[in-house]
């Protein structure tokens, strides 16, 4: 075996036709003369695929040599885009490629097309931990992602009459080459039973679980590619089938509903992604999704992964798990029910091997997002988990009072278990108590992770206490997305930026290069064009080519404050329809809106409608037309992001202070060249520290303002009357110039304003406004804009995901 990775010779164009005729011809079964776009994409996908086999191989037998510490990624989420394209990237095969398919008179372009994103996951974390599965593979670390592999991902949205219709998102129905099924590698997970106590040979007594139901977990492997290193790691994602996948004899005595009702059930685990990022609903399936996953990729991991003599207890030595949130938690009381269930290690051992294994990343600061599960849902569906956690947490509070005597204020407070609304495991918790380091996402969380989410555990262990930046992988949101920018830089400064990112820099004293800017501004006005076209074809817009290009994408949530920037659009058009302002005195600017809203999350929806009756309105008035256009493109996903983020100007980050945990879009515009305007949040706090006052347009309360704000007792209705822009803009929503005359239907959002504004909204607009008008000022001078916009672009380099990794990596995963 070779002792590192091996790079493959580049290969010619004759040898792919030909490998791509004969994955037409022997794998789909077709004749290309017969073939459809779809057995073309597929008959490509596996060439490619071909090309990446003896890497994924080697790399295999190579980690299986080396035994060297493993990072298994527990997510529930994983946000991948589309596969060919990176893959084609990955293996420097796109020209070869695009030869190929133009000798075999294929148009690539129409092949790239037909993939279906797999969209198993919400936004953020679904999409970071794809980022990061992507960097590790680039610096050859081992990791093998772990998750679900949904057959239903994130649901298609469509609009029907402005409101957010969902449908079911069938991303397998044409087939996926990218995955392959082990059916040989199915493991059994169980649930639900009693747990009985019974007393060892050596007189010990043990629990034992005797659950009642079974399902069978099946991996399905896909590559993850580094980028032209020879290096293929592994996502291992589980899909749940039946035990035995219908009863014959029940079948045969003629029930062929019970028959198949069994199986039904059991495959309901991995049916469908839960299309909530906001606030946990107790659902006994999404539980059982957590399980499900978690059991099987420590099964795979401890009983397939490691050698089959492996002495655990040097376990924390090749394991490290990583819990990407709290959804993953339940591996914690997992694993110490493998080690003293099955593999009859003594308690106190078999916890000290836990502590070492795990880790914990947090990406929320909402108190509402922080999971729970009822004691009486665990203790049904695994009960002798709940035992582990009860234990865990009696040893744990005996802690607390030894380093805290006479505070069982501070006990109740610290407990794993909570007792009031209803008895519950808090999820976080039990994570922190585990966990041998716990991060947040972005220097400004991990600070309040501290101070406010989690101060006594801080106070406990400051020690375990760290931050991780988030980070994205520059090969899809850089290279992959803007080709042309990307041709620029590496025409500017030479190639190898792309996996050491900081050599962006490199880029800054061309900021001062008339020729570079110009070059620079023509990048973006070929990505607009290409967007343009994409959505003139993909959602029937005409939107003007020379306006700034002004976007906000994100999952639809009140802390986002996508209000706040209807406010804006509204407050631009209010000011022309009143006269107060001339037209032409407007920086011409369309706002491209992308949000996807919880199905069961009413006000998200209300807000969807709202922007919707709002760019119909505004499209249509000639008073503003060319001045101002509003898009709302549905279904935003990453297929989407990939064209948007490379044509944008503005960037809008505009959450409440103290309530994003960090972003990533946030990262992925400004490394492509697009101006922020953002609040003091999240990571939109380093990203201006790097790229300089001077290019960011920051406004808005902090997050002590804030508090402090919240403290003297906030009433938005005051800012209403005290403003007369401010009034004059809610006015005009409020009276149904956007919806036909009907008041009604725009009461939810503006009652919700101008009574709670939980969000406070109102009390940034006057802020907002003003940093907005900033920003017209600098776009009216294209060297000042330009300008500014290079220098985000190589400051910027610090937010590659594989910086992100190397932190994991010195803080997390070797610092223990
Ligand atoms: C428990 C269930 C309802 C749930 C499902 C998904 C809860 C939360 C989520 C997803 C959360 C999420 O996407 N959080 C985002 O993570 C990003 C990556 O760290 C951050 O950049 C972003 O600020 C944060 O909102």
């Amino acid at each position: 075996l070779a002792s590192g990775p091996v790079v493959q010779p580049a290969p010619t164009v004759d040898g792919f036709v030909e490998a791509f005729l004969a994955e037409l011809n022997y794998g789909q079964g077709v004749l290309l003369s017969q073939s459809t776009v779809n057995d073309q994409y597929l008959a490509l996908a596996r060439t490619v695929r071909r090309y990446l086999m003896a890497d994924w191989l080697e790399t295999g037998a190579r980690r299986r040599q080396a035994q060297q510490k493993t990072v298994a990624y527990l997510s529930a989420e994983y946000l991948l885009g589309r596969q060919l394209g990176n893959n084609l990237l990955a293996t420097n095969l796109q020209d070869v490629a695009e030869e190929a398919m133009r000798r075999s008179g294929i148009d690539i372009a129409a092949l790239r097309s037909q993939e279906v994103e797999p969209g198993l996951g919400n936004g953020g974390l679904g999409r970071l931990a794809a980022c990061f599965v992507d960097s590790l593979a680039t610096m050859d670390v081992p990791c093998i992602g772990y998750g679900i592999r949904y057959e239903y991902g994130i649901f298609r949205q469509t609009f029907v009459e402005d409101r957010q219709v969902e449908l079911p998102d069938s991303w397998l129905s044409l087939g996926s080459p990218w995955e392959f099924p082990h059916p040989e590698r199915q493991v059994i997970v169980s649930f639900g039973g009693h747990t009985e106590t019974t007393t060892d040979d050596a007189g010990v007594e043990r629990s034992r679980w005797i659950p009642d139901w079974n399902v069978l977990g099946m991996p399905y492997h896909y590559m993850v590619p580094g980028f032209r290193n020879g290096v293929v790691n592994t996502l291992r994602l589980w899909s749940a089938r039946a035990t035995h996948a219908f009863d014959l004899q029940i079948f045969n005595s003629g029930d062929y509903a019970q028959a198949v009702r069994s199986q039904t059930f059991a495959e309901n685990i991995s049916k469908v992604l839960y299309p909530e990022d906001s606030t946990p609903q107790g659902k006994e399936l999404r539980l059982q999704q957590q399980y499900f996953f978690v059991a099987c990729s420590l099964h795979d991991f401890i009983d397939n992964t490691l050698p089959a003599d492996y002495d655990l207890r040097r376990l924390p030595e090749r394991l490290v798990v990583q819990l990407n949130d709290t959804h993953p938690v339940i591996a914690i009381p997992e694993l110490m029910r493998i080690l003293v269930d099955r593999k009859g290690f003594d308690w106190d051992e078999a916890w000290d091997i836990t502590k070492r294994c795990f880790a914990y990343t947090c990406h929320t600061l909402l108190p509402e997002a922080l999971e729970v599960w009822s004691v009486d849902l665990l203790g049904r569906l695994l009960p002798r988990h709940l035992e582990i956690i009860y234990r865990i947490n009696e040893e744990f509070l005996d802690e607390v009072r030894e380093a805290f005597p006479g505070d069982e204020m501070r006990v109740r407070r610290m407990s794993v278990i909570a007792e009031h609304p209803e008895r519950s495991v808090r999820m976080a918790y039990l994570a922190t108590v585990a966990g041998a380091k716990v991060n947040g996402v972005a220097e400004l969380h991990s600070q309040l992770l501290r101070d406010k989410v989690l101060p006594d555990f801080s106070q406990l262990w400051p020690e375990k206490f760290t931050n991780v930046t988030n980070g994205v992988t520059p090969r899809r949101f850089v290279l992959l997305a803007n080709r042309r920018l990307s041709d620029l830089v590496t025409d500017t400064i030479g190639e190898g930026w792309v996996t050491d990112l900081d050599r962006l820099r490199e880029l800054e004293p061309h900021a001062e290069d008339p020729e570079f800017r110009a070059a620079f501004r023509q990048v973006k006005a070929d990505n607009k064009e290409r967007l343009y076209k994409l959505l003139r074809v993909r959602d029937g817009l005409d939107l003007p080519r020379e306006a700034m290009l002004d976007v906000m994408v994100k999952r639809l949530h009140e802390y986002k404050r996508q209000t706040l920037k209807l406010l804006h659009i509204v407050s631009l058009y209010e000011g022309v329809v009143s006269g107060r302002v001339a037209p032409e005195d407007l920086t011409p600017r369309t706002v491209v809106f992308g949000a996807k809203a919880a199905p069961g999350y009413h006000m998200a929806k209300e807000i969807i409608f709202l922007i919707n009756a709002v760019a119909d309105t505004v499209n249509a008035d000639p008073r503003v037309a060319g001045r101002l256009s509003v898009a709302f493109p549905a279904n935003y996903n990453v297929t989407l992001a990939e064209k948007l983020i490379p044509a944008a100007d503005l960037s809008e980050q505009i959450s409440l202070a103290g309530k994003e945990a960090s972003g990533t879009g946030n990262m992925k515009f400004a490394l492509n060249g697009a101006l922020t305007i953002g609040t003091d949040d999240g990571a939109n706090v380093e990203i201006r520290r790097l790229v300089g006052d001077d290019n960011f347009f920051l406004f808005g309360m902090t997050e002590p303002e804030v508090e402090t704000l919240r403290g003297e007792g906030y009433v938005p209705a005051d800012l209403y009357e005290q403003d007369p822009v401010l009034r004059a803009t809610i006015d005009l929503l409020a009276s149904g110039h956007f919806t036909g005359g009907d008041r009604q239907v725009v009461a939810p959002v503006v009652d919700n304003l101008l009574h709670q504004d939980a969000f406070m909204a109102l009390a940034d607009f006057p802020a907002y406004l003003e940093a907005q008008a900033r920003v017209d000022a600098a776009y009216a001078d294209p060297d000042t804009w330009s300008r500014m916009a290079i220098l985000n672009v190589a400051r910027s380099g610090f937010f590659s995901s594989d910086r992100s990794m190397r932190d994991y990596l010195e803080r997390i995963w070797t610092a223990r």
